[in-house]
């Protein structure tokens, strides 16, 4: 049977998951639709035959005619959605960051580890981008010999006014703390913060761009430069340096080379649906599968909580300029 999907949290992510899972995405459909903004979830359920709306998140988690639950709600707003979603045993699609505290979500990867199954998969969805699975293989077949160094750039056109620095960690170089983990099958130990000269774009007092460099448990050095108001597109790199040689993803996305009036030049992606819209649907199409399989696999609770413990630690660098070490749980 097709698996009847909730989608809580319609904005930019949420309503494109709405379209995968009903256009792009096989053996899913979307049965509820949630929204803080009440007619914002009117239009996305009315784009979806058979869809309606529920007002209360937790009313659509416990809805009859739920199989599971995509979570694109704001961070803050997973913890009891996800928490909701483990009580009622449903699989679970929930995006970055996996809750904004490092309690939260180590209660929830505990709670999971009661109930004995994977419900969880992490909306990390770099590990089905082609390219970064290209670079993953580089690493396992050790062509490129032992990874010593990771460099990653990230780069958004603009944002939300209200996006500080503690956003930029938890909801931008998280991605980055999950490459480097997906990428280097380890541990972060240490972050630092290099804040540097703000841009203009930003408002005042707000540290943008920044440069963070992370340790791994084994002392690989990984850094990030995060700048969010570039104005110019959606800029993803990420080089990684071993041994025997170096390998760079991100240069070029769709990028058609034109010429005219004596010049050349191309375009680059506006945004991370635009770059990441394959990897989003491979996302997608995996969790479905996997649901109905019964069996969640993808990244999961601890690949989440690993994240906002790294996460925490980077915020507090940026607040005390000093290198941080991270504290983790055990992995139950
Ligand atoms: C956003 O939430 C994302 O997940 C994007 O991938 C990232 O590039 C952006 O900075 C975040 O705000």
């Amino acid at each position: 049977a097709e698996l009847r999907v909730a989608v809580l949290g319609v904005g930019v992510m949420g309503a494109f998951h709405v379209e995968g899972l009903s256009s792009r995405v096989r053996g899913a459909r979307v049965t509820v639709v949630n929204d803080y903004a009440a007619d914002r979830a009117e239009q996305v359920a009315a784009s979806v035959p058979g869809a309606r709306v529920e007002a209360d998140p937790l009313a659509a988690i416990d809805a009859p005619d739920v199989d599971a639950v995509l979570i694109a709600s704001p961070g803050p707003a997973h913890d009891e959605q996800v928490r909701a979603c483990l009580a009622r045993q449903l699989p679970v699609l929930c995006e970055k960051p996996l809750t904004t505290d490092i309690d939260s979500a180590y209660r929830i990867v505990q709670a999971e580890a009661e109930l004995g199954r994977q419900l969880i998969q992490v909306g990390f969805m770099r590990r089905f981008d082609s390219e970064y699975v290209r670079l993953r293989q580089l690493v396992v077949s050790g062509e490129l010999g032992n990874p010593l160094m990771l460099h990653c750039t990230h780069r958004n056109a603009g944002v939300p006014a209200t996006f500080d620095s503690e956003m930029m960690i938890r909801d931008s170089v998280v991605h980055e703390v999950d490459v480097a983990r997906f990428l280097l099958g380890e541990e972060i130990a240490t972050v630092q913060v290099i804040k540097g000269a703000a841009t203009r774009r930003a408002p005042e007092g707000f540290n943008d761009p920044m440069l963070v460099i992370f340790e791994t448990e084994s002392g690989r050095v990984v850094t990030d430069e995060i700048f969010v108001r570039t104005g110019v597109g959606y800029e993803v790199r990420t080089e990684l340096v071993g041994e025997l040689g170096s390998a760079t993803i991100g240069l070029d996305h769709n990028v058609v080379r034109t010429g005219a009036d004596g010049r050349w030049g191309g375009e680059i992606t506006p945004g991370f649906i635009e770059r990441f819209g394959a990897a989003y649907d491979r996302e997608l199409q995996h969790w479905v599968n996997a649901a109905r399989r019964g069996t969640i696999d993808g990244p999961g609770s601890w690949d989440g909580y690993a994240a906002v413990a790294v996460c925490e630690a980077g915020v507090e660098a940026v607040r005390t300029g000093e290198r941080v070490t991270v504290t983790m749980g055990r992995r139950p």
